[in-house]
């Protein structure tokens, strides 16, 4: 299990996704676990912390610890770092989301310039799956090398750990001890119980769909609302697979999503119902049918009334819960959903012991997954740092890119008493005719057909001038949300004016700079 190529020299990275690779296709043949830790020779002092789960949370806070000068070590099942996000999470659900745009823009156009007839043959769901789990090694190789090489961390990986008490884990037969223990084993696709039959085959989620699909689904129905639910049902539908998506609460109306505005809502809903997508809301699916494979769902509708729908794929998007039965010796708080109870140090009810990432619950998301194993690191190195989650960016895709920061249209208007806005379309607009945003990336759709080239809001206090939240649609924004939710959120605030006055990189994504731009000459603004 010594990580070092035959020559003794460390693996390259090509050395390490042949490794990796090998060990995920082969697990009953690669059972020893990875080693990359210091002898005593080399490092004698105690770990500062041990770090259970080496994913974004993990990994970030493993890197961070080391910098600061403190010791640790990372300890994860999967025969690589980074966790899910590489393996089945994050970085697949960007390939399909970005095959979910091409594939979109391929159908709109068809017939059209250069554009041949649509092809759903051509659009394989399962050769798109196989192509990311053919190149996936390449990106978990990455994790390993640079985290061993350029970040100098200690792990072992193909490992299970079990932890013995508060400063003691085992691994590969061996007992380890540190001064702290940070929790970061992530959380996986909460199935619910109440369902009967999500064990037949053809029932997947985003982790067994990578892992496990083996044949060209031919319909879709998606159980659940989630983030994931619209990205992959988009994705999904994109590719000519006709999908139905069955939601108990309306979409993106739901507690774990904040700051949803109307009008970007009703845009995101209206076009995926515009590329063919069955939206049930209010619909509680009762079971899964089939035999051996699945045939169907059944679900009851909002009337009451029992629906059947005839189906080969499921795809369960009902949220996500971490698996917290290793931690039992531990003893730790827990809160009635299931999440770990930490403070905003991410220090839990146990003394010396940090939880981080999704054991803490939503927002599943990455920033805050790296951020809460770095506040972990921080404090346990001495500094006291706190990280507050509560506000935030957020995204998802459709066959678009959504983006969204501060607050949505009927909560700035709760909160200042003279709202004003920029939007486009414009409320009184014909959208099918009226061609803004017309955004980078959506012109082939504002020459063709003007509404599906996105849709955009800035919100502005026209007393104190600050932007009180922006949204959109379109494609390539997520950077500037980035900027904008950091520029609006400093005490300070960021005006319609200071925006006025940036300099765009015209055609840009959005168009936030300008539109501010036409309005900041005003002493008293008004919608635009
Ligand atoms: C595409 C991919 O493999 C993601 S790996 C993380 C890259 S970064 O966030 O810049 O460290
Ligand atoms: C990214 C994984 S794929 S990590 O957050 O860099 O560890």
């Amino acid at each position: 299990g010594d990580d070092r190529g035959a020559d003794g020299e460390p693996l390259t990275v090509g050395e390490w996704a042949l490794l990796i690779d090998d060990i995920v296709e082969h697990p009953d043949q690669n059972t020893e676990a990875l080693w990359n830790v210091a002898s005593p020779e080399e490092d004698d002092r105690e770990y500062d912390a041990i770090f259970i789960g080496g994913g974004a949370a993990g990994r970030f806070g493993s890197a961070f610890l080391k910098a600061r000068g403190g010791r640790q070590l990372t300890i994860d099942a999967w025969p690589f770092l980074g966790g899910s996000c590489p393996h089945q999470a994050c970085v697949p659900h960007h390939l399909f989301s970005e095959c979910a745009r091409e594939l979109d823009l391929a159908k709109h156009m068809q017939g059209k310039l250069w554009y041949p007839e649509f092809d759903a043959s051509k659009a394989s769901i399962l050769e798109i799956v196989k192509l990311f789990r053919a190149g996936r090694g390449m990106p978990h190789a990455i994790m390993n090398w640079q985290s061993k090489e350029q970040l100098g961390m200690e792990y072992i990986l193909n490992a299970a750990a079990t932890v013995i008490d508060e400063h003691t884990v085992e691994v590969d037969g061996r007992r380890f001890q540190a001064k702290n223990l940070v929790l970061c084993t992530g959380a996986r696709t909460d199935f619910p119980a109440e369902i009967s039959g999500l064990d037949r085959k053809g029932v997947y989620d985003f982790a067994s769909l990578i892992e496990e699909l083996d044949e060209e689904p031919t319909r879709c129905v998606i159980i659940g609302g989630s983030k994931v639910a619209l990205e992959y049902g988009s994705f999904f539908q994109a590719t000519g697979c006709q999908t139905t998506i069955l939601t108990r609460s309306p979409l993106l109306r739901t507690a774990s999503l904040h700051h949803v505005d109307e009008g970007l809502r009703d845009y995101v809903i209206d076009m995926m119902v515009d590329r063919g997508i069955e939206i049930v809301e209010g619909a509680q699916t009762l079971d899964v049918l089939g035999d051996d494979r699945v045939t169907g769902v059944r679900y009851r509708d909002a009337n009451g009334e029992i629906v059947e729908v005839e189906t080969d794929f499921v795809f369960v998007g009902t949220g996500e819960r971490p698996d917290l039965r290793m931690y039992e010796p531990l003893g730790l708080k827990i809160d009635d959903r299931g999440f770990v109870v930490a403070d905003a140090t991410m220090r839990t009810s146990v003394p010396n012991v940090y939880a981080v990432g999704d054991l803490l619950g939503p927002p599943m998301e990455m920033f805050k997954a790296r951020k809460c194993g770095v506040t972990a690191a921080r404090n346990i190195m001495g500094e006291h740092h706190e990280f507050d989650f509560s506000e935030y960016p957020d995204f998802f895709h459709t066959t678009y890119e959504v983006t969204w920061c501060g607050l949505s249209e009927a909560e700035a208007r709760t909160e200042y008493p003279n709202v004003i806005k920029i939007q486009m379309p414009p409320d009184d607009a014909d959208p099918e005719s009226f061609a803004l945003p017309a955004a980078e990336g959506s012109m082939l759709y504002a020459f063709t057909r003007p509404i599906l080239s996105g849709w955009l809001k800035l919100l502005v206090d026209a007393d104190s001038r600050k932007i009180v939240g922006a949204h959109h649609v379109g494609y390539g924004a997520k950077d500037a949300f980035q900027y904008i939710d950091y520029l609006i959120r400093r005490p300070e605030g960021f005006t319609i004016d200071q925006m006025a006055d940036l300099n765009e990189l015209f055609l840009n994504p959005e168009h936030f700079i300008q539109l501010s731009r036409l309005r900041a000459g005003q002493m008293s603004l008004v919608s635009l």
